[in-house]
């Protein structure tokens, strides 16, 4: 794997790749080279054969506590708005096709919660502490927190939320729809829940995945009629793919399918 200074890679089960922010003394702090890295990271497994599914931790006492507020504090708006500060972060959400499973334990704050709400699906601790404490700091969320969060959970709460600053704990996020799985115990218990999760993803075909991935994400941008008839010209594509002839065929067989990803 390449080296990173702020992050870790590892393949810990076939199929998965393995994100870990790793900014220890800054509670994992997105700073700009930060990102670079996890871009860089979630590139390079998006386009490797053998990946189907990725999961981005951080530590036991953080998942990231936010944009990195001391690289910010000297920014100005034509400086911010010149070079589209923040844009690098849409990586994530506008163009990496394998799912992406958010592992939350200990604070995701700000960006934080941001980043854990562009991942796919959201695993977490009871007591993961999310929020959107951008008012504190005199801004307002800026990686989609605004958008991401009131389409979760509604409007009442994330205003309530985001204009008082006040955090929710992974068990709210399991109640209200953020996670969609609280698992009981702490880092170590989460991440080998989340794991198993993405090897059963990266055990399917993975042009199917990507294909569910797709048809799912546009239900949060289409219309309903719209989005059924592009799920369903998906669906159509897929009897293209040799995967749906080994899948069905397996089925009658009452054999394992033998994926072959195409
Ligand atoms: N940025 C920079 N440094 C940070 C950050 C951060 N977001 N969070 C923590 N750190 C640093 C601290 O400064 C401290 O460093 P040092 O030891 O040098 O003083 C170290 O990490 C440890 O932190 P604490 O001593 O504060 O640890 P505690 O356990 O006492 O407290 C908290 C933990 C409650 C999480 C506390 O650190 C905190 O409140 N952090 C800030 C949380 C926050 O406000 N996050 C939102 C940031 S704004 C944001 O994300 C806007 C997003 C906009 C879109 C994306 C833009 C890039």
């Amino acid at each position: 794997p390449a080296s990173y200074e702020y992050i870790l890679t590892e393949t810990p089960k076939p199929g998965v790749g393995l994100i870990t922010l790793n900014r220890p003394k800054a509670l994992n702090a997105l700073c700009s080279p930060l990102f670079q890295e996890l871009n860089d990271a979630l590139s390079k497994y998006d386009q490797d054969k053998d990946i189907g599914a990725i999961v981005i931790t951080g530590s036991e006492k953080a998942f990231a506590a936010g944009a990195d507020i001391k690289e910010m504090a000297p920014l100005t708006f034509s400086s911010a708005y010149s070079n589209n500060f923040i844009a690098p972060w849409s990586h994530l959400a506008n163009n990496i096709r394998k799912p992406v499973i958010a592992a939350v334990s200990g604070y995701a704050l700000g960006g934080g919660c941001e980043l854990a709400l562009m991942c796919d699906f959201i695993y977490c601790t009871s007591n993961a502490t999310f929020g959107q404490p951008e008012i504190k700091l005199g801004v307002t969320p800026g990686a989609g927190g605004s958008q991401r969060l009131t389409r979760i959970i509604g409007k009442s709460r994330a205003m309530d939320l985001i204009l008082t600053g006040k955090n929710f704990s992974g068990k709210e996020a399991g109640e209200w729809g953020v996670a969609a799985r609280v698992i009981d115990g702490g880092k170590e218990e989460l991440l080998a829940e989340t794991l198993k999760t993405a090897e059963t993803i990266a055990g399917y075909s993975h042009v199917a995945v990507v294909a569910n991935k797709e048809v799912v994400n546009k239900s949060q941008e289409l219309s309903l009629r719209e989005g059924v008839e592009y799920e369903r010209r998906l669906f159509h594509a897929l009897f293209g793919s040799k995967d749906q002839k080994i899948g069905m065929t397996a089925f009658a067989e009452k054999k394992k399918a033998e994926w072959s990803h195409e």
